[in-house]
């Protein structure tokens, strides 16, 4: 069993659904998920390894105090105080936000896996502003031994230290200090929290307090013990890039609902590597599918709403969707789930059950 630490109960987050891990682990249901294109503040899920840090337990906006210091294989390691970061320019992004374990419910070992059982709502759809992490590194100049950068995050009782591929940091890293058009509250990270759009939110250090450039990935837990799967060698690869994968959120699952038509609704990501391509729906199991139509997006690494009307007369029915990129990449059937220890990226195609009924 997990350690279980005190869950503090802040501001009005009733709408949030509570999963028992050893931090404060909140849920967004999908009647929040699907009702706005950037996911409030409010309503986002949560989801902590340790306490928060003192006094950065509410949603309330943080203010841009502290420094940031920069360091490891630089030339010049600075400490940029963090009212600096407006001086930067400015950027904001779209992105999906994911938990690693988002999903890991639906596993059919899940019962055997210790952490939180999150559904489908540890994830959000977000419109990140802040200052490009290439900005603040170009003043450091990196060294050519460095491969990694890793990030900390200074926790209530703990650092929490991840590593991410300096390369991708310097294409899309956001130093983030505003969500929606907002100041980032206390419980999201603020006053600024790294971003990396397309990778899992593991890497999405809140309360962030120093980046250092690194020859190997950080040796802390978060690293090395936690936030992993199995990958094709016999080893392990941290959680990284967000596999392609699909949700519905109308209608929900064990719904009753009157014959006639029907919308089917969800939205779907990947990591923003290639464009979605479709997605799918099937009402047989997946012997036959049709494609539903998908929005554009302004972003390669926001989700995307699909939609499709289907005609069902009476009777019990398990709806699938799929997401398919222009990469081929696609999300594997239930039955082909491969499992892993820790219950991560899980993208099985999604099933809804749903009982029809004559009006
Ligand atoms: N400092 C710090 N950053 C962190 C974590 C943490 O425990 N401490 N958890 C990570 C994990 S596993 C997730 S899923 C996201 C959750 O971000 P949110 O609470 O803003 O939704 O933060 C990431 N960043
Ligand atoms: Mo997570």
């Amino acid at each position: 069993m997990s350690h279980q630490i005190p869950v503090t109960h802040h501001d009005d987050r009733d709408d949030l659904i509570a999963r028992l891990d050893r931090g404060e682990v909140l849920e967004t249901p999908l009647t929040q998920l699907r009702a706005a294109r950037f996911t409030p503040q409010t309503v986002m899920f949560v989801r902590n390894s340790n306490p928060y840090p003192p006094g950065k337990d509410t949603l309330a906006p943080v203010p841009l105090t502290g420094t940031l210091e920069v360091t490891g294989l630089v030339r010049d390691a600075f400490e940029l105080p963090l009212e600096d970061l407006q001086h930067y320019p400015y950027q904001q992004i779209e992105c999906v936000i994911q938990c690693a374990g988002n999903g890991r419910a639906y596993y059919t070992n899940a019962g055997d896996i210790d952490g939180c059982q999150w559904e489908k709502g540890a994830v959000a759809n977000g419109l990140w502003g802040g200052v490009r992490v290439q900005e603040v590194l170009e003043r450091a100049t990196p060294m050519p031994g460095a491969h990694y950068l890793t990030a900390t995050g200074i926790d209530g009782r703990a650092p929490y230290e991840k590593s991410i591929p300096l390369s991708d940091v310097l294409e899309h890293g956001l130093l983030a200090y505003t969500l929606n058009g907002e100041p980032l509250g206390g419980v999201h990270g603020g006053p600024v929290r790294l971003v990396m759009p397309g990778f899992f939110a593991t890497v999405n250090v809140k309360w962030l307090q120093r980046l250092t450039l690194t020859a190997h990935e950080t040796t802390h837990e978060a690293q090395q013990k936690r936030y992993r799967v199995p990958d094709s060698h016999g080893g392990t690869r941290p959680c990284w890039k967000q596999p392609v994968k699909s949700i519905i959120w109308s209608p929900l699952a064990g719904q009753s609902v009157h014959s006639g038509p029907l919308e089917v609704a969800g939205c779907a990501w990947n990591d923003g590597a290639a464009l979605l391509e479709r997605v799918d729906v099937s009402i047989d199991g997946g012997l036959t599918w049709l494609e539903a139509d998908l929005d554009q997006s302004a972003s390669p690494f926001a989700w995307r709403r699909w939609r499709i009307e289907l005609q069902l007369s009476q009777g019990e029915y398990t709806i699938l969707a799929r997401a398919t990129d222009t990469a081929g990449r696609t999300q594997p059937m239930i039955a082909d789930v491969k499992c892993n220890l820790d219950g991560y990226e899980y993208n099985g195609v999604d099933q809804v059950r749903v009982t029809v009924i004559d009006p």
